[in-house]
């Protein structure tokens, strides 16, 4: 039985059947999959009709108050509202909803702060980091002089001695403290401690943790940071786009970073939908499914062990875990690939001082944020730690890809995905 809304996309169907079709498809693999990419989620049916209204037809650059064009009377009090919400939920001075995505974001932050050839410090992509973080073939590698930390190499978690003391040596006027593959809590306060002690910007990106920030599940960066990142689809549930919090001091720098430097007119079909995603966020329920998407998260490590995989830290603090299927003698690759034909959907994923090449790395990486939006819990984690365990140690085997497909399909159905399901 279909599970999917099938009428939804009538007129998409009479102009271009064949884009209607492909996105029928893709529905249909959203809700019949278990999703545990850390940085995929579902997000609201309120959330995806503001996406796709008719705020798409209008320009708006500038700001609320403060535009090029006319008849912004209700496209500013949208943005306004997105504003004040974001403001509101990250408790920092300023909000700009405008960024395009985390990236936009991120860059807004450098072309605001700092003059091409400055000193960045960020977390190595392999060890957990993200491109714009310094990463040598992004914008932020190639046009500002890197300095990358890592994770220890003895337990593979953040060790802030030696990242104050790479501070102290480098002396950058910039540092991220942010994540895309780790595991285990930024401690923000440490990180302001070492950017005050040298002078230096900080700057939190929580784009995969946003929620559980806000709601109280992660530590807090906004005492100690001059600028939050984030995008607005991770843990966070909202549109594909991004957004920024700053101090009062940085907002002219970083709303001019924005527009004109950057982009043009806002997205406000996006804005929007931000909009919406933030009042849902502000919500009694929006804290509880932060709270099970960690519980999610332990539960599923800790089932992952049992079967007798090697997760790296030994563990999770927060919404992902790292898998090293190298002990089972695997590559992250082939690994992540049956998966997918089974319908457990993941990415391959460098580990800490991988071995491997970044193409097939040792790793998986798994997160619960979709599956928490679909209901689902602790049991059903241990299910998906099983199959996880089933598909790898018979990975060449098509009939058990099958048969764990149709498995999870059973329990897909049992748990509509939210915006989907009619
Ligand atoms: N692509 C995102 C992720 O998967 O973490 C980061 O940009």
């Amino acid at each position: 039985m279909s599970t999917v809304a099938v009428d939804a996309l009538d007129a998409i169907q009479a102009v271009d059947p064949e884009i209607a079709d492909l996105i029928h498809k893709e529905e249909q693999r959203q809700a019949d999959s278990i999703r545990l990419i850390a940085s995929e989620n579902y997000t609201s049916k309120a959330v995806m009709q503001a996406t796709g209204s008719v705020l798409t037809n209008k320009y708006s650059e500038g700001y609320p108050g403060k535009r090029y064009y006319e008849g912004q009377e209700f496209i500013d009090q949208i943005e306004q509202l997105a504003i004040d919400r974001a403001k509101a939920l990250f408790k920092m001075d300023h909000a700009n909803v405008q960024p395009l995505s985390g990236s936009p974001a991120n860059q807004a932050v450098y072309m605001a702060l700092l003059e091409p050839g400055d000193k960045v410090m960020g977390m190595h992509l392999a060890h957990g980091g993200h491109l714009t973080h310094g990463w040598k073939v992004n914008f932020s590698g190639k046009l500002f002089d890197s300095v990358q930390y890592t994770v220890s190499e003895k337990d593979h978690l953040l060790d802030y001695e030696a990242i104050r003391e790479m501070a102290i040596k480098e002396k950058p006027k910039m540092i991220w403290a942010g994540i895309s593959g780790y595991p285990r809590y930024v401690d923000f306060e440490k990180f302001g401690a070492i950017a005050k002690e040298v002078g230096a910007y900080l700057i939190a990106d929580v784009a995969h943790i946003s929620g559980l920030v806000i709601t109280g599940n992660h530590p807090d960066p906004s005492p100690y940071v001059d600028v939050i990142t984030t995008t607005t689809h991770k843990t966070l549930r909202g549109p594909r786009g991004g957004m920024f919090l700053c101090k009062e001091e940085h907002a002219a720098a970083l709303d001019k970073a924005v527009f004109p430097c950057l982009q043009g007119g806002p997205h406000n079909h996006t804005t929007a939908a931000i909009a919406v995603a933030l009042k849902e966020a502000a919500s009694p329920d929006y804290s509880v499914y932060c709270g099970q998407i960690i519980k999610n998260a332990k539960a599923l490590a800790a089932a992952l062990q049992e079967e007798g995989f090697d997760i790296v830290t030994g563990g999770t603090d927060n919404h992902l875990m790292l898998v090293d299927v190298t002990s089972k003698g695997l590559g992250g690759r082939e690994a992540a690939s049956a998966l997918n034909k089974a319908g457990v959907v993941c990415n391959s994923n460098a580990i800490p001082f991988d071995p491997r090449k970044p193409w097939d790395p040792s790793g998986l990486r798994i997160g619960t944020p979709a599956v928490t939006s679909r209901g689902m819990k602790e049991e059903e984690m241990k299910t998906i730690a099983k199959w996880i365990s089933e598909v790898l140690a018979n990975i060449q085997d098509e009939g058990t890809q099958t048969r764990v497909k149709r498995e999870v399909k059973e329990l897909c159905d049992q748990f509509p995905a939210p915006g989907i399901a009619s």
